[in-house]
Order: C-alpha cells, then structure tokens, then sequence
C-alpha cells in the first residue's frame, strides 16, 4: 500500500512539472545554422531565437514576420497563434533556413 502511495505522488509531481512547463521554445543560432532546423510547437507556442555566432543574424519568415540584425547574445521572440508550417531564412545569409511547425 506505502508503494502505491509512493507512486501515485510520484506520478502526481510529473504531472503537475508537466503542466508548470512554460512554452518558451527556444531556437539557437550558431555557425551558421538554426537548431534545431525543425521546432514543433503547440499553437499559442511564443518562440525564442539566440544569436550565439559573432556574425549578425537575422530570422525572416517573409510576410509573417523579421528580426532585426541580431548582434550576439541577441534574441527575437514571435509568438505563433494559428497553425501552420512557417519556413524562415536569415536575410543576410539566405541559405541560412529553419521551419516552424505549429500544431
Ligand atoms: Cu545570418
């Protein structure tokens, strides 16, 4: 009976970490890239972009939204409120690319 107590407060702590979680999804951008390349968020989801390259970067999604140059250590949030694929680039680097699925 004490085990099963045990695990039901167990169970019961993830449970509550879980639903505690803040969405700040967060997306890194170093050499050159975007990490991860693909982020699946939740709708409602606000996403973080971190330039951590010494070289400005920028996170465009044309039509949806743009980032300013981004020095390093700088960061640009959008929030996603409708559902989609969103595909962005860096303005500076085109070939620098990243989606966002919003489900
Ligand atoms: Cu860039």
């Amino acid at each position: 009976m004490k085990i099963v107590n045990t695990l039901g407060l167990a169970v019961l702590a993830l449970v509550t970490l879980a639903a505690a979680a803040p969405t700040t999804p967060r997306v890194e951008i170093k050499h050159f890239a975007y990490g991860p390349t693909t982020l699946t968020v939740p709708v409602g989801a606000t996403v973080t972009w971190v330039n951590e390259d010494e070289e400005p970067h920028t996170v465009t999604a044309t039509g949806v939204f743009a980032s300013p140059g981004l020095d390093y250590d700088e960061t640009f949030s959008y929030q996603f409120t409708t559902a989609g694929r969103y595909t962005y680039h860096c303005a500076l680097h085109p070939r620098m690319t990243g989606t966002v699925v919003v489900q």
